[in-house]
This record gives C-alpha cells, structure tokens and sequence, in this order.
C-alpha cells in the first residue's frame, strides 16, 4: 500500500503541474490561486473565441453532461461545473443530466430518479441560470438513443474496448459489465453531435472520450458526407482533482469523494480522512505541499495557499490543521449554494419545469439533426 501510495503522489505533483493548468485569480488580485470558484480563468487553449457581441453571429454552441449517479463533488465543480458557469454567459449552452448514462451502473428506479431531481438543483444552486443555459435530462430527449444506434454502426469495437473508463469500470463493478458501459462513450458523441455542439467543457478523465468521439463524427463524416463538428473539449484549471484517498481520481462510484452540498459535519468528515503526504511521518517532519492533496486543494479555497504551503514545509503546521482549515474554507464557500439547494430541493415542481422547458427548448436542434441524419442514411 506503501508502494502505490507513494507512485501516486508522484502522480499527484504531475496532475497539478500539468500544463495549461492556471491557478484562478480574482479580479483585483495578481496572485496566482487568489481566486474563487466560479470566477476563475479557464483553460482556454481547446476553445474557439466566443463571438464578438456586435456581429450578428450566432455563438458557437457547447453541450456537457453530468450522471446523477450520486452527490455533485469537487472534482466535478473544480474539473467542469464551474465552466458550465462560465461559459453560459458567452456560449449558447446545452447541459445535460445524463440518466441514461447512469443507468449502467445506477439500477434503482427511485434512486435514479431522486438523484437526478438533486443533481439538476445543484447545478442550478451552484449557478446555472435557465435564462442562459438550457438544461435537461437526456431521457426527456430520446431521439439521443436513436442516434447513438446509428452512430454504433460506424464504430469499431475495438475502439470502444480500448477506453480507459470501461477498463476501469470492469474492475470497479466486476458483477455488472453490462453492454452500456461498452457502449457508453457512443451515447457520448450522440449527446454532443445531436445538438452539433463543437465545444464540450470536462474534467481530464473525459479526453479520452472526447477523442473518441471525434473519432465517431470523423467516422460517420467521412461515409456519409460533412454532417457533424467535431467536438472539442475544454478543460478548467483543475482538470484532474484526486479523491480523499489520494490516489485515485475523486470519483463517484469509488466514495473518495468531499460532496460539497453535503452538511458542514459531512464536509469535515470528508475532509479530515484525506490522505496527505505519506512521507511525513511525524507531526515535526517538513511536508511535501507539492504532492499533499489537501494542500493542492487550499489553491482553490484562498489567497493565501503560499503561507499555507510555507506553514507545511517548515513544520510549522501539521496536516490535521490544514485539513481543518480547508474544511472550514469548503463549508464557507458553498454555503450560499447549500441554502439555495435546500430550497430548491423544498421547490420539485420548480425544478421539474426548469427540466421540461430545457428539453422542449431544444426538441427543434434534435428533430432537425435527426431529419438530416435519417436522410442521409438511407432510412427516409
Ligand atoms: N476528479 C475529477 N476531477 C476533475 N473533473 C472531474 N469530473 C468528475 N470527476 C472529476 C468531471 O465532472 C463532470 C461530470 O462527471 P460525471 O459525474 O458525469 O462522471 P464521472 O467523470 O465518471 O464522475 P464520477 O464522480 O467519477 O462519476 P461515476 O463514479 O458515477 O462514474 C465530467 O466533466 C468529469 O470530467
């Protein structure tokens, strides 16, 4: 266990010195990482400029999704619904609560349903705004399965039995290696092409599959005439953000996860079982802020995360007080989102017609798009 925890912090120092990782910065502020959520920069390189508001233009159209296979975390806020913020203010953005998705590995109907009416109102206490985004439930817009069937067909099993997820999802739910997990990366480039978006803001652990989408439209393009964009994906600053554990990547279905919606006390349990660095022994011992998980975190809880580091390295503070801290910093940040969550989650009509109207608002991009794909088939 020695072993594999110290490889993957090695890997942790590679996952936040990777390049084009932009620590945020608060207006006013030149400090790198004086930031706030939500008001950071992101990671632009993949991104074509949005249109200057003057032309008449139409802005370029991105689309993410999101599984309501548990509670929203902070590798999801850090990796992408912070840009899903961002960026609805300058794109035309489709966001997507991907049940059908989290039926590969979700097989309860009542919990399906409960989490995926949770997932919407957190992304909406966390600042998606219905007035400039568009959000739905990918079921409510079935012509999705209908394309990802046609799109089955110009993809080689061979790419899909290659995507790193599914190999890890074989190991993480051997009892169900069901035919969706397969085919999940397919539905995938469905979601994205069925409204044509060329933009699609994720964590790092979707490039692969963003890849193999591209892939897929470049596939179906090439036999049946330009049709689809290929899709790009943009990344925020925190593109990878490692679970409590330290090791693996803050997932889910793993349960390494600090749920930032949960209650203060949930929080600071979270918190105080994250891994840090595992060569500092001793309370006296000098820490390693560079491969220390929790303080990678306070770069996105504060503006002072040098002072912190400094306090690690010369021993001055000990894990648990940075771990306290960054609790208290975690709980503080998203408690205007929680009171807002609470309130929606009191409000499930308002929520529900926030789903309908989203997946109405798009119903014309989806038969059109189907229109022309049938078309262009030969199934019409
Ligand atoms: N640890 C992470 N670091 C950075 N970004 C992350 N994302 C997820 N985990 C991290 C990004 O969040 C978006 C939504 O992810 P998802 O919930 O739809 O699926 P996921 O990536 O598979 O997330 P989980 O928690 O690992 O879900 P399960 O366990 O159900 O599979 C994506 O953009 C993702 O990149």
């Amino acid at each position: 266990a020695g072993a594999e925890r110290g490889t993957t912090h090695r890997a942790t120092a590679d996952t936040w010195n990777m390049p084009g990782m932009v620590p945020e910065r608060t207006p006013g502020s030149s400090r790198p990482g004086a930031g706030r959520l939500h008001s950071g920069t992101m990671t632009i390189e993949l991104a074509p400029l949005p249109a200057p508001v003057e032309t008449a233009r139409p802005r370029p159209r991105i689309f993410s999704g999101i599984q309501p296979s548990g509670a929203p975390h902070i590798g999801n806020d850090l990796g992408a619904i912070r840009n899903y913020v961002r960026l609805q203010a300058e794109y035309e953005a489709i966001y997507c609560i991907v049940d059908y998705h989290a039926l590969t590995s979700v097989h309860d109907p009542d919990r399906l349903r409960r989490q995926t009416r949770e997932m919407a109102s957190a992304l909406l206490a966390l600042g998606l705004d219905p007035e400039r985004c568009t959000l739905f439930v990918q079921s409510h817009r079935p012509e999705v399965t209908e394309l990802a069937w046609l799109l089955a067909t110009v993809t080689p099993v061979s790419w899909l039995e290659r995507t790193p997820t599914y190999k890890e999802k074989k190991l993480n739910q051997p009892e169900d290696i069901n035919h969706g997990l397969l085919a999940y990366p397919v539905l995938q480039a469905a979601d994205i092409v069925l409204y044509k978006a060329s933009v699609v803001p994720v964590g790092k652990d979707q490039a692969a599959h963003l890849e193999l989408s591209r892939e897929i439209v470049r596939a179906f393009n090439v036999r049946y005439g330009e049709t689809f964009p290929e899709p790009k994906a943009v990344f925020t600053s925190a593109p990878v953000v490692l679970g409590t554990d330290g090791v693996k990547k803050m997932s889910k279905s793993v349960g390494n996860t600090i749920e930032i919606l949960a209650s203060p006390d949930e929080i600071r349990r979270q918190v105080m079982s994250m891994v840090t660095d595992t060569q500092r022994i001793l309370r006296t011992d000098p820490g390693r802020p560079e491969v220390c998980n929790v303080c990678q975190l306070h770069r996105f809880f504060g503006t002072d995360y040098e002072q912190i580091w400094e306090g690690e390295r010369t021993a001055r503070t000990g894990c648990v007080d940075t771990k306290r801290l960054l609790a208290e910093r975690i709980i503080e940040h998203y408690a205007p989102a929680r009171e807002r969550y609470r309130e929606l989650i009191a409000q499930p009509g308002q929520v529900d017609r926030v789903l309908a109207q989203g997946a109405e608002r798009i119903r014309p991009i989806a038969e059109a798009t189907m229109t022309e794909v049938r078309e262009k088939m030969g199934l019409r």
